[in-house]
């Protein structure tokens, strides 16, 4: 019986992606290195400092830096992605992220954020959502990011319940893979071939119906 969902943040509650990439391409253009879009769908869902690694050796500089000033750099591109997140309002909500949650709260479901973002608090309270929320799993405290299961797990920790009793949604493949080998049942959103391995997928936020979602995980 499902009495929890764990979300991730970036993709399935609000998009930050397009910040990340624009703070991202601002840094890598500073140091000679050129990113575009298609390049940035690989830093979804992994950590700071390895979207930074990967830039890096995108640009064939993976030796360049040493950990200090590859610390300066990442601290940098938070700068930046500060001073944008801080415009982020309620109607920065995916579309039907807003109804899902609160017919979730209504249903007493318990709801906890596995994202791998560090700013997810700050974010969580400008969407104005926290308060629908039990908790935020600390991504500073995990030994392993996604696709390791380790935030999954913590996020039904954090609810006292199993992960059997839980859902993960998430957008990214590597998320995907963290709530499967967590052993919970996995909602992904995005394209058929990225959500392949979702137990069960929906091509945008706006597909998502609560009642659907547990119909299918109660299976
Ligand atoms: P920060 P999610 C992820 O969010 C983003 O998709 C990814 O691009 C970013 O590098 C990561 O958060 C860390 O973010 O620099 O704010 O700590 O999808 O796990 O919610
Ligand atoms: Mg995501």
């Amino acid at each position: 019986m499902i009495k929890g969902l764990i979300f991730d943040l970036d993709g399935v509650i609000t998009d930050t992606a397009e910040y990340h990439f624009l703070a991202w391409k601002s840094l890598a253009e500073k140091i000679g290195i050129e990113i575009d879009r298609e390049f940035n769908e690989q830093l979804k869902g992994i950590s700071r400092m390895e979207s930074l690694d990967l830039i890096l050796k995108h640009g064939g500089k993976e030796t360049a830096y040493t950990e200090a000033e590859k610390e300066e750099l990442a601290t940098q591109k938070n700068e930046e992605y500060k001073a944008y997140i801080k415009g982020i309002t309620p109607d920065d909500l995916l579309p039907g992220i807003d109804t899902l949650l609160k017919e979730a709260k209504e249903k007493n479901l318990g709801m906890v954020l596995a994202s791998a973002s560090k700013n997810g608090p700050e974010i969580m309270e400008r969407l104005e959502i926290m308060d629908l929320f039990d908790g935020i799993v600390d991504p500073a405290s995990l030994k392993a990011g996604k696709p390791d299961p380790e935030i999954f797990i913590r996020g039904a920790e954090m609810l006292n319940l199993s992960p059997q009793e839980c859902v993960g949604l998430e957008d990214a493949e590597a998320g995907i893979q963290s709530i499967n080998s967590a052993h919970m049942f996995s909602v992904g959103v995005g394209s058929r071939d990225a959500m392949k391995e979702a137990d069960y997928a929906v091509e945008s936020t706006a597909d998502l119906n609560l009642k659907t979602i547990l119909e299918k995980a109660n299976q």
